[in-house]
């Protein structure tokens, strides 16, 4: 497939990615999910690249995308849309193992899936489902009500630790077998499809679960265990008979390919921001303001709904060249993710007011209204459109229930 450049770190490109759908497959994911990060393993090494090979869409999952609830209803990451192709429509991918597979399926240099033909190989492919299944099951089910023990207030967060560790004590015979088992590891990778050294992959010497190196189930389970030892670091590491696992896990999280899907491009922080929705860029303190109050009322910097008559607002693709222009040096900033159907006020796709027009003119009467009155009228010449280029205005007070989620703004890969 021929595929083009496209950078991933500047926020105003996605909105242009999403006007070619089709393109490339777009992988809807979320930074620290463990099935996110282990699709993202796989993705990575099967060589795709995020703003080469594929599209990233970091979401929020506390507003989700509609296109990524459109493609699947589930609304859970990771979900993979796979370009339509010949007389095929496009495909979706919505559970992490099926996007561990079509990945896997295009370039699986460590044969990590085990393909391989005869009984041997068939038994490694069983091992590693039952491991995969412990994992999403049990283990998953004991790690929540751990780790989110305030969302599970029935239960005994020390009895799930306790259920958790009995399956991790499993896992830790298993690696100290294969430890005895292969004796002093090499870092070969015996009978893999091209004869790559598994540390080219950055996955360090083992021992690994099925023994002499790395498979699915190491990249399936590796990021939950990350995640059981994040919610007590001290206490797994004080597990005295966990020491194989330990090591296991120690090798993983600080290996190549954990960390390149940890940072950016594939950990990107930025997140995907819906060309369907609009956003509204406020000084802290009056959205803040505005929660007491009950719905948001300023128009813009320094100018109240009052003043100029509208909230001004931007899409997407508009949105880092109005921070850049109003808010860059404004302290910390708010960004308002707004649902338009949620808007009871009428909202208007409409030229930025140019200077010395109606609702502009008024920005002179705030200080240093004057200079960001002129740089309302470079606004509107955005994007080249020479004055043409249409805002989103909303034509009355902003309910807080029309807002999906305020966060924190700053440009590129914001923490
Ligand atoms: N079986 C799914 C599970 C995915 C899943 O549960 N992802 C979580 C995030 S780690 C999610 O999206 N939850 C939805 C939510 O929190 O609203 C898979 O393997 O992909």
């Amino acid at each position: 497939m021929a595929l083009e450049m496209v950078p991933v770190m500047d926020p105003a490109m996605a909105p242009e990615m999403a006007q070619r759908p089709g393109a490339v497959p777009i992988l809807y994911s979320f930074r620290r999910c463990p099935y996110a990060i282990r699709a993202r393993l796989a993705l990575q090494l099967a060589g795709l690249r995020p703003g080469l090979d594929l599209e990233l869409r970091e979401v929020a999952l506390r507003a989700k995308p509609p296109e990524l609830l459109q493609a699947s209803a589930k609304g859970t990451v990771p979900v993979l849309v796979l370009p339509a192709s010949g007389d095929q429509g496009s495909t979706v991918l919505d559970q992490s193992l099926a996007i561990m597979a079509w990945a896997l399926d295009r370039h699986d240099p460590g044969d990590w899936q085990r393909l391989g033909p005869g009984a041997a190989a068939a038994e490694k492919r069983q091992d590693m489902a039952a491991l995969i299944e412990q994992n999403d099951g049990p283990f998953k089910y004991h790690l929540d009500r751990f780790k989110y023990a305030g969302r599970y207030p029935a239960g005994e967060p020390g009895d799930h630790r306790a259920a958790a560790l009995a399956i991790l004590r499993q896992w830790n015979r298993r690696l100290e077998q294969a430890g005895a088992g292969t004796g002093e590891m090499t870092g070969e990778i015996a009978g893999a499809s091209d004869g790559r050294d598994c540390t080219d992959l950055g996955w360090g010497r083992g021992p690994w679960l099925l023994g002499e190196r790395p498979s699915l189930a190491d990249a399936a389970l590796l990021p939950f265990v990350r995640q059981f030892r994040l919610a007590d670091p001290s206490g797994f590491d004080a597990e005295s008979d966990l020491s194989a696992l330990q090591r296991w896990l120690h090798q993983g999280i600080t290996s190549a390919a954990m960390a390149a899907v940890l940072a950016p491009p594939w950990g990107l922080r930025q997140p995907w921001r819906s060309p369907s929705w609009i956003y509204h860029l406020a000084l802290a303190e009056e959205w803040q303001e505005a929660q007491r109050q009950g719905s948001y009322r300023r128009s813009t910097r320094g100018l109240s709904l009052e003043q100029v008559g509208f909230i001004h607002a931007s899409r997407a693709d508009q949105l880092a060249a109005t921070y850049r222009r109003f808010y860059g040096d404004a302290g910390p900033v708010t960004l308002l993710t707004i649902d338009p159907q949620q808007l009871p006020a009428p909202l208007r796709y409409e030229p930025a007011p140019q200077r010395g027009g109606d609702a502009g003119s008024d920005r002179s009467a705030e200080a240093g209204g004057e200079e960001r009155a002129a740089k309302v009228g470079d606004e509107s010449s955005e994007g080249g459109e020479k004055g043409n280029e249409l805002f989103p205005h909303i034509y009355g007070p902003l309910p807080l229930e029309a807002v999906l989620n305020a966060e924190p703004f700053a440009l590129g890969d914001s923490p």
